[in-house]
């Protein structure tokens, strides 16, 4: 097993590498529109646990995965990520003022900008997982072959859209102040967080040599698992840990009088079943051996972190 040490350094090499491909994508602060590239990297840039890049990445280890093919799908999910959560906070939607410690888009620029963050960054995501199709394809350089590029295009804006993380939110809008089954309660999640999540993983697979079928569901396996338990451990936080902590406003849920595992299940029996998902999560990588050690790690990071 790898020594925590070495989880967290190789941990804080990706979140570094990340910092560095995201700052290099976005737009410099002098390019005009300028306002609008300061909320972009303000939203992006020096914030965030990034999950889901550390996601490709730990996917990417188990399959040999060229660095600069993980480094632009890192960084274009994360910009789905953040481009998710500045649309969230609007006042049409959670309506919050704090976000990654920091005041939201809306609140520190406005809500115009807000929005032109958000869809400036979806844009700009697909425009970083193509880009080797644009120069280095032509010259004969490409990490990645056409086809397997456009096919993370495409898995990238399923995952965003109305059948994935978009048509999750919308879920959420339509369930506030409902009682949700349970099974309702992980469709919206398995939607609207689950989505990236998944995609995240299957990126940072597409990277290297093509998985087979077996593989394929076994890192499915996993990602349904960890995406649940990323749910089910912010619904714990939402209710017991404080804003300071999480770096945004605590107790929101309970506030909007919205469902949630620990409304539906009680605080005990969901940190009970996110044990059990991660336990899950470690079954479906156990066929990769010592290659899925990272993943494994993230899925215990998952399910024990304070924010
Ligand atoms: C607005 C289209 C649209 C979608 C929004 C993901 C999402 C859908 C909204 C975020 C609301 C929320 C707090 C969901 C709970 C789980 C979640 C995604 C938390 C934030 O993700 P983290 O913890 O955040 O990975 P950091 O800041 O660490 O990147």
């Amino acid at each position: 097993m790898t020594a925590v040490g070495s989880f967290d350094l190789w941990m804080q090499q990706v979140q570094a590498s990340v910092e560095s491909a995201l700052a290099a994508a976005l737009p410099s602060t002098d390019t005009v529109p300028a306002r609008l590239h300061d909320a972009m990297r303000y939203a992006v840039l020096g914030g965030g646990k990034r999950v889901r890049p550390l996601l490709v990445y730990a996917a990417g280890a188990v399959f040999d995965a060229p660095p600069s093919a993980l480094a632009r799908a890192a960084a274009a999910v994360e910009m789905i990520h953040a481009y998710s959560l500045v649309h969230d906070d609007l006042p049409c939607m959670d309506d919050d003022a704090l976000r990654r410690g920091k005041a939201t888009v809306h609140v520190h620029y406005d809500e115009a900008t807000a929005l032109l963050v958000g869809d400036a960054l979806q844009a700009q995501a697909f425009a970083i997982l193509a880009d080797d199709l644009a120069d280095e394809q032509a010259e004969g350089q490409a990490d990645i072959a056409p086809q397997r590029q456009i096919a993370m295009l495409r898995l990238l804006a399923e995952a965003a859209g109305s059948r994935g993380m978009c048509g999750g939110q919308a879920i959420d809008l339509d369930s506030v102040g409902l009682a949700l089954t349970l099974a309702q309660l992980e469709q919206m999640h398995r939607l609207k967080t689950g989505a990236l999540l998944r995609a995240a993983v299957q990126l940072g697979a597409l990277c290297g040599k093509m998985p087979d079928a077996a593989e394929e569901a076994s890192l499915d396996a996993y990602a349904q698992a960890i995406g649940l338990a990323f749910q089910v451990v912010d619904d714990v936080l939402d209710a017991t840990a404080d804003s300071a902590t999480l770096g945004k406003t605590a107790g929101k849920d309970a506030a909007a009088n919205k469902p949630t595992y620990v409304t539906i299940l009680g605080l005990q029996p969901s940190r009970e079943l996110a044990d059990r998902l991660r336990d899950d999560a470690h079954r479906a990588v156990a066929p990769f051996g010592a290659a899925a050690e990272s993943l494994r790690a993230l899925a215990d990071l998952i399910v024990q972190r304070k924010a």
